[in-house]
């Protein structure tokens, strides 16, 4: 059996529309997931939308339509970007779909056997943007640690026992060092369970817009217990969990606590395996300023790739900063990367290796002998990729194995210059062939490393090298799997055009 791997977005709200967090959640499950299936795997990748609570009620309201429309309408549109952004997901949930309704029901049932759920009433503080209970100590100027309103909420409700989890959590937190990352989020979370923990509200009684509690239907369940079992009831629980422990859950910082503590304490009530890691991305800001609606700065993705194309904006989510840090867009740093990175290092190469294979080689791959520095330059390009397996499955260290992907092409571009081909067409043409050989296999190198982070271009790369869609796995990458002397090349064609900020007429 292939070794499997589950990996998650978070489940998005449906009370707005997509904007640049949601993509780079996706874009960064997805770049996961095709290194995956492309080095053996058999993938679960799962991504979908958390449709309940009052915040999607109270902006239905808002906007005089009903929860259920308004959910339909924002789902689909979550939908679309998915496929905007050439996401690769072997499923989509809604939370108000039947089979989710029931899992979620069922995981309820499970827990409340097991004696960790019990009546009570709650008095407290509650962020409705958030979704998100509050202690007294943790607000600030009144407001949720997150800058969100809070409101006094008193009603009857469940509560789940996670004070009784403490230390299994902690125990379980030391026993499994790469449960969280990166690092210092999970002192953070370490430090949080150790200040104690309290038993959690998980039902609400003063609106209607949830999964109803099995045997009292006055409450509905709270939201984020609700969208936490999306994990387990898109895999068909509680018939079917073939793929669990989810191996990822990708969550954005502000969400590690649910998916951190509140979601293993759940999980371990249930007597069901905590899922293998969860990684907590950072926030980007835009121009330098903190992305909010008031402020009007909000970065629609579906933008962000009809100005830039798709390839570029994957490009420039996964490199620019490391995964784990907070960044910052603009759009100068975009165009840099488009230009500096794309277009004069990996696009020029491929341009100049492929259009002299085209002119000065009649479109074949040439015969070639290996002259030392030839070897070495594939030797490097191998080394790279065992090192960028390493960064992405250990790590997920994207901004760093697209600078390994980087560096192979600087080297490729630095062989050019150093045996300077076009010179060689006429004192030395099988030294010319030779060089050109090892540069077309050193782009078929890059080719099969890029293709998780910008899949069509990688593609056209590929095809350009006449490589057959079944030879496109990473196992490929070595000597083994060579270009053959001989093989027709098609026509050249650009791959990553540079930008050229267009003059106002
Ligand atoms: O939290 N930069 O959904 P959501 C980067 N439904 N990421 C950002 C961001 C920014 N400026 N702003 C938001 C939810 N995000 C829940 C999840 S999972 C069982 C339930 C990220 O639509 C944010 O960190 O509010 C979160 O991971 C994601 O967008 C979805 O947020």
């Amino acid at each position: 059996m292939k070794e499997k791997f589950y990996i998650t977005t978070p489940i998005y709200y449906v009370n707005d529309k997509p904007h640049i967090g949601h993509a780079y959640t996706s874009i960064a499950c997805d770049v996961l997931a095709r290194f995956m299936r492309l080095d053996g795997r058999k993938v679960k990748f799962l991504s979908g939308t958390d449709e309940h609570g009052q915040k999607v009620e109270q902006t239905a309201a808002k906007l005089n339509t009903t929860p259920q429309k308004l959910a339909d309408e924002n789902s689909e549109h979550f939908r679309e970007l998915l496929k905007t952004l050439n996401i690769s997901n072997d499923d989509f949930i809604r939370t108000t779909e039947e089979r989710h309704k029931q899992g979620a029901q069922a995981f309820w049932k499970v827990l409340q056997k097991s004696g960790y759920i019990y009546s009570g009433k709650y008095s407290g503080w509650y962020s409705v943007r958030d979704e998100a209970y509050y202690q007294e100590s943790e607000l600030v100027n009144g407001k949720a640690p997150t800058g969100a309103d809070v409101e006094w909420v008193e009603e009857p409700s469940y509560f789940f026992k996670l004070s009784a989890f403490q230390d299994s959590l902690l125990e379980f937190y030391e026993k499994n060092p790469n449960f969280i990352a990166p690092e210092s989020r999970r002192n953070e979370v370490i430090a949080f369970v150790k200040s104690g923990l309290k038993d959690l509200s998980i039902s609400r009684t003063t609106f209607k817009w949830g999964i109803p509690v099995p045997g009292d239907e006055k409450h509905v369940m709270y939201v984020w217990l609700d969208a936490l079992a999306n994990y387990l009831t898109a895999l068909g629980y509680p018939f079917k969990t073939e793929f669990w422990p989810a191996d990822l859950h990708m969550v954005g910082k502000d969400i590690l606590r649910f998916h951190a503590v509140y979601w293993p304490a759940f999980l371990m009530a249930a007597d069901i395996d905590p899922p293998l890691r969860i990684f907590a991305h950072g926030w980007w800001t835009n121009e330098g300023q903190k992305i909010s609606k008031s402020l009007g700065n909000v970065i629609d993705p579906n933008e962000l790739v009809a100005t830039y194309g798709l390839d570029q904006t994957r490009y420039f989510l996964m490199r620019e900063i490391p995964f784990g840090n907070d960044g910052d867009f603009s759009r100068e740093k975009m165009v840099t990367r488009i230009n500096a990175d794309l277009a004069n290092n990996i696009g020029n190469l491929a341009q100049r290796v492929l259009s002299m294979i085209n002119k000065n080689c009649d479109g074949i791959v040439p015969e070639f002998h290996f002259e030392e520095s030839d070897k070495k330059l594939l030797s490097f390009a191998f080394v790279q990729a065992d090192k960028i397996r390493n960064e992405i499955i250990y790590d997920q260290h994207f901004s760093r194995a697209l600078e390994l992907i980087g560096q192979i092409a600087t080297r490729a571009n630095e062989h050019i210059d150093s045996n300077a081909p076009w010179k060689l067409k006429k004192e030395n043409p099988e030294r010319m062939k030779s060089v050109l050989y090892t540069l077309a296999e050193c782009l078929r190198r890059i080719g099969l490393l890029l293709q998780p982070f910008v899949p069509d271009a990688a593609a056209k790369l590929l095809d350009q090298l006449a490589i057959p869609a079944d030879h496109r796995l990473f196992h490929t990458v070595g000597a083994g799997s060579a270009l053959r002397p001989g093989t027709k090349l098609p026509a050249p064609e650009g791959l990553f055009p540079r930008w050229e900020e267009k003059k106002p007429l």
